[in-house]
């Protein structure tokens, strides 16, 4: 109690002296304390030429005013004489000036320029880009170059995103549930909207613009016909308009079997001449009230969902069918791979290979295919879908989740770059040795016209948007990837820490290494060496390896882990389920063998016996004990760390990240103790003396049940 009131005392006391506010986001503009730092930007870049008073423009002179503010505490002179920070389009800038910069070709529509130019007694900086976004962008760059305290006369930066979709999935529904959401309710205020514009819309704008994301798909992919009535898209119009000076697009997910629910027709066949009509009224509609409407998100025949299986047809025919409802407009069709039936026997590992592979080259040039990262379910680990590089002729798009709906929901420390970064940085070898997905989405080894990533966000109604402080990296982690999926995960952790909390390396570098580990954590403490989706079920938070009777096999642990006297993993090799054979060559023959396939995916592709001598010399059964064992402690590492960074950190951010990691480790240790037990009616070997007493058997892990854990929509009730 004693210690409760003091840290309530101190979290009192403190919070006058801290102004890092959990909603700005990465966009902490406080004063630089440095202060010769200070001065050195002041002298530097305080007379401002801005070439544009469009909406973007209004938009960027506004963002310039709050930076300067904030870390220089300068109102900046925006009708300077001899301006020494120049912001405007090539088209606009003096051919002297134009000139300093490289050539145009360097960068696409959505890059710029940041060049800094010394000559004689005059410097400059200018930020310049072929288009009104590109500078946003590049203003962007310019204020996080002050918050990371860099040296502006040393700016010489030609940056473009490396992929043109960069979009936020908002499984958001109408009723402002979010499916798989840990961070309150959705966002969009339906029902107030189109009259009432909320602040939150403009900052997610604002942060999203930031990071580069340049759309976002604002409903759940279990959509609701609803959103495409002429009412909803008055309330999408407005959303439209705020977005539109920060570069961001609006997209909806649709519902295959609408002109149905809407009352109008009796079918959906996607082949059926009024259905097709149907599609581009609706379309057509759309873009006259919203001229840069992005598209559809499809989620079809998958999980209950309707789409043209329904009616005999393909994922090609439903759809082809939208694509050319939506092309006269620019519009694309992000048609989402995630698909696995009951009804096939095969490995749902291998449902959507076996589906979409022989449609490669099928589809219209306006529609990319969704591919999520891994071929089962956004686990906390998993090998690279093998759909990526197996479609040469065909836009796939990446989706990762950034919502933790598998790892640790609302209360676990994750730091998912990481997770993304390996999934980038595999080698598909489709197209020869360095064919990473990284490449394959990004275009560079195909002349695919459309490339895309998507991020299934995070955000809610919480203060902070992201409920967990630690989430907003996710999100900040997300957007840098989308815009360069070469980018490491070192520099984004980096880059976050400094601009969210402080650039002193006594937190930035113990913070890093922090946040690169806790992937690893997870992945131990929850599924280690390869095994995946044995969460609780339906709500997916805990354990669950026993999770058994569900309505479909595929839905449940056993089906995953598959444990028994014999050994545990899931063979998907030529004496399993084959599913090896979906991957290059290179990859198979590798893979085939458990003693040249890596630890991390060993029972995601073998079935072995307890006593298996792992690389260690060790047995699997010691190995599996060792890995729960070894997340734990990596939590425990965690908090240690933490407990160092009080006078970095806004304090009730400390008390509250205090607080979520000892929830964090208590769950480690259940995760722990349970997985054991559960494996050790199988295995029934001691366990390894590092593994503490438990004090409770299978059957209490068993009997805890989680009523109203968060994130399950009504769509699955
Ligand atoms: C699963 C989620 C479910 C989603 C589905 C999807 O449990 O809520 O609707 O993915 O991606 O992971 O469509």
């Amino acid at each position: 109690m004693k210690k409760y009131i003091l840290s309530v005392f101190l979290i009192m006391i403190s919070s006058f002296s801290f102004s890092q506010k959990p909603y700005d986001l990465w966009l902490q503009y406080d004063k630089i304390e440095d202060q010769a730092i200070g001065d050195t930007y002041k002298s530097q870049v305080s007379n401002i030429y801005l070439g544009t008073n469009s909406p973007t423009g209004i938009v960027i002179k506004e963002e310039i005013e709050k930076a300067f503010k904030g870390l220089l505490e300068i109102e900046p002179k925006f009708d300077a004489k001899t301006p020494n920070l120049i912001i405007a389009t090539l088209d606009k800038l003096d051919a002297s000036i134009r000139e300093e910069l490289p050539d145009s070709s360097k960068i696409n529509d959505e890059g710029y320029f940041l060049q800094y130019i010394s000559e004689k007694e005059e410097n400059k900086l200018i930020i310049s880009s072929k288009t009104e976004k590109g500078l946003l962008y590049g203003v962007f760059n310019f204020i996080k170059q002050m918050q990371l305290r860099n040296d502006l006369s040393k700016l010489s930066i030609s940056d473009s995103p490396k992929i043109q979709k960069r979009l936020l999935n908002h499984w958001d529904n109408l009723d402002r549930s979010v499916e798989r959401g840990y961070s309150g309710f959705s966002i969009w205020d339906w029902y107030l909207l189109p009259e009432l514009i909320k602040q939150e819309y403009i900052d997610y704008a604002r942060a999203n613009a930031s990071i580069g994301i340049n759309g976002t798909v604002l409903t759940n992919v279990n959509s609701n016909a609803l959103v495409l009535s002429p009412r909803y898209i008055q309330k999408l119009k407005a959303l439209a308009e705020v977005f539109r000076p920060y570069g961001i697009q609006v997209y909806l997910t649709a519902r295959f079997s609408a002109p149905i629910e809407t009352g109008d027709l009796e079918t959906a066949d996607p082949l059926n001449a009024e259905v097709k009509q149907w599609w581009k009224n609706k379309a057509d509609e759309i873009y006259a009230e919203i001229p840069d409407f992005g598209g559809f998100l499809v989620k079809a025949n998958s999980e209950g969902q309707p789409g043209p299986n329904n009616y005999g047809r393909s994922h090609v025919d439903g759809a082809n069918m939208l694509a050319e409802a939506v092309a006269p407009h620019n519009g694309i069709i992000m048609w989402r791979a995630f698909v696995y039936s009951e009804e096939k026997p095969e490995d749902r590992a291998k449902q959507a290979y076996s589906e979409f592979k022989p449609f490669d080259g099928k589809f219209k040039d306006n529609v990319l295919v969704q591919v999520k990262n891994g071929a089962i379910d956004f686990q906390p680990r998993e090998p690279f879908h093998p759909l990526f590089g197996a479609m040469p002729n065909t836009p796939l798009m990446m989706e990762f989740q950034i919502t933790q709906e598998y790892l640790g929901g609302m209360s676990h420390l994750v730091f998912l770059p990481k997770l993304f970064e390996e999934v980038l940085e595999e080698d598909t070898y489709t197209q020869g040795k360095g064919s990473t997905v990284a490449k394959i989405i990004d275009g560079q080894l195909s002349n695919k016209k459309l490339t895309g990533m998507a991020g299934v966000a995070n955000i809610g109604t919480a203060k902070n948007w992201t409920g967990h402080p630690f989430g907003q990296a996710n999100w900040y982690g997300f957007g840098r990837l989308a815009w360069n999926p070469e980018t490491s995960a070192k520099t984004i952790a980096q880059d976050w820490l400094k601009m969210t909390f402080t650039d002193k390396s006594d937190f930035v570098d113990p913070m890093t290494k922090l946040l690169l580990e806790s992937r690893e954590a997870v992945v131990n403490y929850m599924t280690p060496l390869g095994l995946h989706h044995i969460m609780a079920a339906n709500h997916h938070q805990g354990p669950g390896p026993w999770v058994k009777d569900m309505p479909r096999p595929d839905w449940t642990s056993v089906y995953y882990h598959k444990a028994a006297a014999d050994g545990i993993g899931f063979d998907r090799t030529s004496s399993g389920s084959n599913a090896l054979e979906q991957y290059s060559p290179e990859i198979q023959k590798k893979y085939s063998d458990p003693t040249t396939t890596p630890d991390k995916y060993l029972l995601w592709f073998h079935h072995l016996p307890w006593d298996y001598k792992m690389k260690s010399g060790k047995t699997l059964c010691y190995e599996i004990a060792a890995h729960y064992q070894k997340g734990v402690e990596q939590v425990e590492g965690m908090q240690k760390t933490w407990q160092k960074m009080q006078e970095y950190v806004n304090p009730q951010v400390f008390e509250k990240t205090n607080m979520l990691l000892n929830i964090q480790l208590k769950e480690a240790k259940k995760w722990r103790n349970a997985c054991l037990l559960y494996f050790q009616q199988f295995s029934k070997m001691d366990f390894p003396d590092f593994i503490p007493k438990m004090t409770k058997d299978l059957n209490y892990y068993k009997s805890l049940k989680l009523p109203y854990a968060p994130g399950i929509s009504p769509s699955w009730n």
